[in-house]
């Protein structure tokens, strides 16, 4: 990674209706993401946090927490609006916005803003389809909606802060899924998006599922959007995460992929915007899942271990 990485929190948990992941981006500090990065041979710029207002300092009288079937929504879109022009200020300064979690909602403000002067592919590492509305949610909480709602799918098509035009559906790549709901699994299989999940691991190795992950995301688009969820990894090796599933990639693999997506970038310069989320440190052991999203970020942006 040539360019200067500028580091942006967003401790927002409101996405995964306040469980504690506002914790993430202080965990990955504190599990070393400067170091490690500089360890990938990246000059980090830490911009500090995008403000996240806190529940608390809500007006009691407001409108209730729900929005439709998406709670906070209202919250929601007031830090992704920000957010959106955090990441573009930082795109326009030549700069390469990494944006540190809080929950996977962040993703809406992040490809929002990155997707502003480019036509973006992205690829998707998590266990989760994340391609709910609030008329197809089981759970209302918007983390599991981001892909919905850039894609402008259902009453999103009328949000113009979530749905991002640019954001190209044939473009996106998940990688690793596994946990999919009864009616999220028609609308994946009817959208333009291309779906590896870990049986497509399995069979064929990560290192090659990942390689065609970024052919998905390179062709026709100005750049790449890599959205790193910690619950893509094995609750064995990521424990600090909201919602676990078994079965998921190990911490080897997990190297090897973002391993190749660096690979990549060091031969065309493919990477535009990244966002590291879902790290839970109420619920991680000595920290070990924010330092392996610190690791794995260095492994994207170009640390080798010879
Ligand atoms: N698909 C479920 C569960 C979920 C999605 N993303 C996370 N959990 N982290 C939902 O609530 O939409
Ligand atoms: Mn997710
Ligand atoms: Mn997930």
């Amino acid at each position: 990674m040539d360019a200067t990485v500028r580091i942006i929190g967003v401790p927002m948990d409101y996405g995964a209706n306040r469980r504690g992941v506002d914790m993430g981006p202080s965990a990955i500090r504190y599990g070393g993401l400067a170091d490690e990065l500089e360890q990938a041979g990246v000059g980090p710029i830490d911009a500090g946090d995008v403000r996240v207002p806190r529940a608390e300092e809500r007006d009691p009288d407001a409108d209730p927490p729900r929005r439709g079937d998406a709670k906070f929504l209202r919250e929601i879109e007031d830090v992704c609006t920000r957010l959106a022009n955090r990441v573009a200020e930082t795109l326009a300064a030549g700069e390469f916005p990494l944006v540190l979690g809080g929950d996977h909602s962040v993703a809406i403000g992040s490809m929002n803003g990155s997707s502003r002067e480019a036509n973006l592919g992205a690829i998707w590492f998590d266990a989760h389809a994340d391609l709910n509305t609030p008329e197809t949610s089981p759970s209302g909480n918007v983390h599991g909606m981001p892909l919905g709602a850039l894609l402008g799918r259902d009453v999103f098509g009328e949000m113009p802060w979530a749905h991002a035009p640019a954001v190209r559906e044939d473009a996106i790549a998940y990688v690793g899924l596994r946990s999919i709901d009864e009616r999220e699994r028609e609308l994946v299989r009817n959208s333009e998006m291309t779906a590896f999940t870990m049986a497509d691991i399995d069979e064929r190795g990560m290192t090659a599922v990942v390689e065609d992950a970024l052919a998905v995301a390179t062709d026709g688009t100005d750049g790449v959007h890599v959205s790193l969820d910690l619950d893509w990894l094995d609750p064995s090796a990521a424990p600090g995460v909201g919602t676990p599933v078994r079965g998921g990639v190990t911490y080897r693999e997990a190297h090897a992929a973002l391993e190749a997506v660096s690979r990549r970038h060091d031969r065309d310069g493919v990477l535009r915007s990244m966002d590291v989320v879902e790290v839970n440190p109420i619920l991680d052991e000595r920290n070990e899942t924010a330092t392996l999203a610190a690791e794995l970020t260095a492994s994207a942006f170009g640390k080798r271990i010879l």
